[in-house]
Protein backbone atom coordinates (compact mmCIF):
# COMPACT_ATOMS: atom_id res chain seq x y z
CA UNK A 1 0.00 0.00 0.00
CA UNK A 2 1.47 3.36 -1.17
CA UNK A 3 1.93 5.58 2.00
CA UNK A 4 0.29 8.74 0.91
CA UNK A 5 -2.02 9.89 3.72
CA UNK A 6 -2.11 7.08 6.34
CA UNK A 7 -5.37 6.95 6.41
CA UNK A 8 -7.27 3.55 6.04
CA UNK A 9 -11.14 4.35 5.96
CA UNK A 10 -13.19 1.55 7.39
CA UNK A 11 -16.08 1.45 5.44
CA UNK A 12 -18.60 -0.15 8.39
CA UNK A 13 -22.07 1.03 6.58
CA UNK A 14 -24.30 -1.83 5.31
CA UNK A 15 -25.81 -0.70 2.03
CA UNK A 16 -23.78 -0.31 -1.84
CA UNK A 17 -25.08 3.51 -2.42
CA UNK A 18 -23.79 5.35 0.79
CA UNK A 19 -21.13 2.71 0.82
CA UNK A 20 -19.98 4.05 -3.00
CA UNK A 21 -20.88 7.51 -2.17
CA UNK A 22 -18.92 8.25 0.95
CA UNK A 23 -15.87 6.11 -0.85
CA UNK A 24 -15.94 8.75 -3.43
CA UNK A 25 -16.39 11.43 -1.44
CA UNK A 26 -12.96 10.99 0.47
CA UNK A 27 -11.34 9.08 -2.08
CA UNK A 28 -8.49 11.52 -2.12
CA UNK A 29 -7.81 11.43 1.84
CA UNK A 30 -7.31 7.19 2.01
CA UNK A 31 -4.90 5.53 1.23
CA UNK A 32 -6.88 2.08 1.60
CA UNK A 33 -10.76 1.47 2.04
CA UNK A 34 -11.30 -1.50 4.92
CA UNK A 35 -14.36 -3.65 3.99
CA UNK A 36 -15.75 -6.43 6.20
CA UNK A 37 -18.84 -8.35 7.37
CA UNK A 38 -21.26 -5.53 7.66
CA UNK A 39 -20.75 -4.21 4.13
CA UNK A 40 -19.98 -7.46 2.35
CA UNK A 41 -23.04 -9.15 4.62
CA UNK A 42 -25.09 -6.68 3.47
CA UNK A 43 -24.43 -6.31 -0.32
CA UNK A 44 -22.07 -9.50 -1.15
CA UNK A 45 -18.52 -9.75 -2.49
CA UNK A 46 -18.94 -7.51 -5.75
CA UNK A 47 -19.10 -4.54 -3.78
CA UNK A 48 -15.39 -5.10 -3.41
CA UNK A 49 -15.10 -5.22 -7.58
CA UNK A 50 -17.24 -2.17 -7.34
CA UNK A 51 -14.79 -0.11 -4.59
CA UNK A 52 -11.52 -1.32 -5.91
CA UNK A 53 -12.53 1.16 -8.57
CA UNK A 54 -11.65 3.86 -6.15
CA UNK A 55 -9.56 2.81 -3.95
CA UNK A 56 -7.43 -0.18 -2.90
CA UNK A 57 -9.58 -2.50 -0.44
CA UNK A 58 -8.15 -4.33 2.21
CA UNK A 59 -10.69 -7.35 3.33
CA UNK A 60 -11.23 -7.38 7.17
CA UNK A 61 -12.82 -11.03 7.49
CA UNK A 62 -10.76 -11.51 10.87
CA UNK A 63 -9.84 -14.94 9.45
CA UNK A 64 -9.31 -17.77 12.35
CA UNK A 65 -10.02 -21.42 10.45
CA UNK A 66 -7.66 -24.27 9.91
CA UNK A 67 -5.37 -23.91 6.87
CA UNK A 68 -7.81 -24.87 4.46
CA UNK A 69 -10.57 -22.82 4.77
CA UNK A 70 -8.53 -20.10 5.53
CA UNK A 71 -7.01 -20.98 2.29
CA UNK A 72 -10.50 -21.13 0.32
CA UNK A 73 -11.27 -17.34 2.16
CA UNK A 74 -8.28 -15.71 1.06
CA UNK A 75 -8.57 -16.83 -2.71
CA UNK A 76 -12.57 -15.86 -2.73
CA UNK A 77 -11.45 -11.98 -1.44
CA UNK A 78 -8.40 -11.83 -3.48
CA UNK A 79 -10.04 -12.95 -6.82
CA UNK A 80 -12.46 -10.19 -6.17
CA UNK A 81 -9.36 -7.34 -6.31
CA UNK A 82 -8.88 -6.98 -2.51
CA UNK A 83 -5.45 -5.42 -2.10
CA UNK A 84 -5.01 -7.32 1.34
CA UNK A 85 -6.62 -9.05 3.89
CA UNK A 86 -6.76 -9.23 7.74
CA UNK A 87 -6.25 -12.50 9.43
CA UNK A 88 -6.25 -13.43 13.23
CA UNK A 89 -3.32 -15.00 14.28
CA UNK A 90 -4.09 -17.01 17.14
CA UNK A 91 -5.43 -20.35 14.72
CA UNK A 92 -1.16 -20.93 14.75
CA UNK A 93 1.53 -20.55 12.34
CA UNK A 94 -0.09 -23.38 10.08
CA UNK A 95 -2.98 -20.93 9.32
CA UNK A 96 -1.10 -17.87 8.76
CA UNK A 97 1.02 -19.51 6.78
CA UNK A 98 -0.95 -20.62 4.24
CA UNK A 99 -2.89 -17.11 4.04
CA UNK A 100 0.95 -15.73 3.23
CA UNK A 101 1.08 -18.83 0.94
CA UNK A 102 -2.43 -17.48 -0.65
CA UNK A 103 -1.11 -13.89 -0.59
CA UNK A 104 2.05 -14.62 -2.10
CA UNK A 105 0.56 -16.10 -5.16
CA UNK A 106 -1.49 -13.31 -5.93
CA UNK A 107 1.14 -10.63 -5.21
CA UNK A 108 -1.07 -8.83 -1.99
CA UNK A 109 -0.70 -8.17 1.65
CA UNK A 110 -1.56 -9.92 4.70
CA UNK A 111 -2.19 -7.91 8.17
CA UNK A 112 -2.37 -9.98 11.10
CA UNK A 113 -4.44 -8.22 13.90
CA UNK A 114 -2.04 -8.41 17.69
CA UNK A 115 -3.61 -6.92 20.56
CA UNK A 116 -7.75 -5.54 19.57
CA UNK A 117 -8.34 -1.58 20.65
CA UNK A 118 -11.45 -2.15 22.72
CA UNK A 119 -11.60 -2.53 26.32
CA UNK A 120 -11.82 -6.56 25.98
CA UNK A 121 -9.43 -6.27 23.77
CA UNK A 122 -7.05 -6.99 26.74
CA UNK A 123 -8.74 -9.81 28.22
CA UNK A 124 -7.15 -12.83 26.46
CA UNK A 125 -5.14 -11.03 23.79
CA UNK A 126 -2.57 -8.76 25.90
CA UNK A 127 -0.48 -12.12 27.18
CA UNK A 128 -0.25 -13.60 23.63
CA UNK A 129 0.05 -10.37 21.67
CA UNK A 130 3.60 -9.50 21.47
CA UNK A 131 4.27 -13.49 20.52
CA UNK A 132 1.83 -13.00 17.62
CA UNK A 133 3.54 -10.21 16.30
CA UNK A 134 6.65 -12.53 16.46
CA UNK A 135 4.93 -15.39 14.18
CA UNK A 136 3.58 -12.14 11.91
CA UNK A 137 7.39 -11.46 10.91
CA UNK A 138 8.76 -15.42 10.96
CA UNK A 139 5.61 -16.28 8.53
CA UNK A 140 6.67 -13.32 6.31
CA UNK A 141 3.02 -11.17 6.58
CA UNK A 142 3.21 -7.26 5.53
CA UNK A 143 1.97 -6.31 8.43
CA UNK A 144 0.02 -5.99 11.96
CA UNK A 145 -2.92 -4.82 13.46
CA UNK A 146 -2.65 -3.02 16.77
CA UNK A 147 -4.64 -0.26 18.81
CA UNK A 148 -4.38 3.13 18.67
CA UNK A 149 -6.47 3.46 21.78
CA UNK A 150 -2.81 2.07 23.61
CA UNK A 151 0.01 3.77 21.68
CA UNK A 152 2.47 2.65 24.23
CA UNK A 153 1.36 -1.05 23.00
CA UNK A 154 1.96 0.17 19.60
CA UNK A 155 4.97 1.17 20.46
CA UNK A 156 6.00 -2.45 22.02
CA UNK A 157 4.73 -3.78 19.25
CA UNK A 158 6.89 -1.95 17.07
CA UNK A 159 10.21 -2.95 18.98
CA UNK A 160 9.69 -6.50 17.93
CA UNK A 161 8.55 -6.40 14.24
CA UNK A 162 11.15 -3.96 13.29
CA UNK A 163 10.75 -1.40 10.41
CA UNK A 164 10.07 -4.07 7.16
CA UNK A 165 6.33 -4.72 9.07
CA UNK A 166 3.99 -2.46 8.87
CA UNK A 167 1.05 -1.67 11.55
CA UNK A 168 -2.14 -0.15 10.99
CA UNK A 169 -3.83 1.01 14.15
CA UNK A 170 -7.53 1.07 14.90
CA UNK A 171 -9.90 2.58 17.56
CA UNK A 172 -9.02 7.00 15.98
CA UNK A 173 -11.97 8.87 17.52
CA UNK A 174 -15.13 7.52 18.18
CA UNK A 175 -13.21 4.80 20.39
CA UNK A 176 -10.87 7.52 22.25
CA UNK A 177 -7.81 7.13 20.50
CA UNK A 178 -5.79 9.86 18.37
CA UNK A 179 -3.78 9.87 15.16
CA UNK A 180 -0.99 11.65 15.76
CA UNK A 181 -0.29 10.16 19.07
CA UNK A 182 -0.28 6.61 17.33
CA UNK A 183 1.80 8.27 14.42
CA UNK A 184 4.13 8.84 16.79
CA UNK A 185 4.19 5.82 18.71
CA UNK A 186 5.37 4.47 15.58
CA UNK A 187 1.59 3.41 13.67
CA UNK A 188 2.17 3.50 9.79
CA UNK A 189 -1.66 4.19 9.12
CA UNK A 190 -4.83 4.89 11.58
CA UNK A 191 -7.84 2.86 10.06
CA UNK A 192 -10.86 5.55 10.92
CA UNK A 193 -14.62 4.35 10.34
CA UNK A 194 -17.69 5.93 12.46
CA UNK A 195 -15.75 9.58 12.60
CA UNK A 196 -15.56 9.31 9.07
CA UNK A 197 -18.81 7.72 7.53
CA UNK A 198 -20.72 9.49 10.28
CA UNK A 199 -19.85 12.66 9.62
CA UNK A 200 -21.72 15.29 7.58
CA UNK A 201 -19.26 15.61 5.69
CA UNK A 202 -16.94 12.51 5.43
CA UNK A 203 -14.18 14.09 2.95
CA UNK A 204 -13.40 17.21 5.32
CA UNK A 205 -13.63 14.74 8.86
CA UNK A 206 -11.05 12.64 6.56
CA UNK A 207 -9.22 15.83 5.76
CA UNK A 208 -9.07 16.86 9.56
CA UNK A 209 -7.65 13.21 10.59
CA UNK A 210 -4.71 13.57 7.58
CA UNK A 211 -3.88 17.34 9.13
CA UNK A 212 -3.72 15.84 12.59
CA UNK A 213 -0.97 13.26 11.52
CA UNK A 214 0.73 16.24 8.48
CA UNK A 215 -0.30 14.09 5.87
O1 LIG B 1 -13.35 4.04 13.84
P1 LIG B 1 -14.32 2.97 14.28
O2 LIG B 1 -14.21 2.66 15.73
O3 LIG B 1 -15.73 3.25 13.84
O4 LIG B 1 -13.95 1.65 13.47
C1 LIG B 1 -12.79 0.93 13.69
C2 LIG B 1 -12.67 -0.18 12.68
O5 LIG B 1 -11.51 -0.95 12.98
C3 LIG B 1 -13.84 -1.17 12.69
O6 LIG B 1 -14.00 -1.64 11.36
C4 LIG B 1 -13.35 -2.29 13.57
O7 LIG B 1 -13.93 -3.52 13.21
C5 LIG B 1 -11.85 -2.29 13.28
N1 LIG B 1 -10.98 -2.76 14.37
C6 LIG B 1 -11.06 -2.20 15.62
O8 LIG B 1 -11.80 -1.25 15.86
N2 LIG B 1 -10.25 -2.70 16.62
C7 LIG B 1 -9.37 -3.70 16.43
O9 LIG B 1 -8.67 -4.08 17.36
C8 LIG B 1 -9.25 -4.25 15.15
C9 LIG B 1 -10.02 -3.73 14.13
C10 LIG B 1 -9.68 -4.16 12.81
O10 LIG B 1 -9.76 -3.50 11.82
O11 LIG B 1 -9.15 -5.33 12.76
C11 LIG B 1 -8.56 -5.67 11.63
Amino acid sequence: MDKKNRLILALDVTDRENALRIANEVSDYVDSIKVGYPLVLGEGLGIVKELVEIAPVIADFKVADIPNTDRLICEHVFNAGAAGIITHGFTGRDSLDSCVKVANDFGTDVYVVTEMSHPGGVEFFRPVAEDIAKMAVEAGASGVVAPATRPERVKDIRKIIGEELSIISPGVGAQGGSAADVIRAGADWVIVGRSIYNSDSPAEAAKKICDEMNC
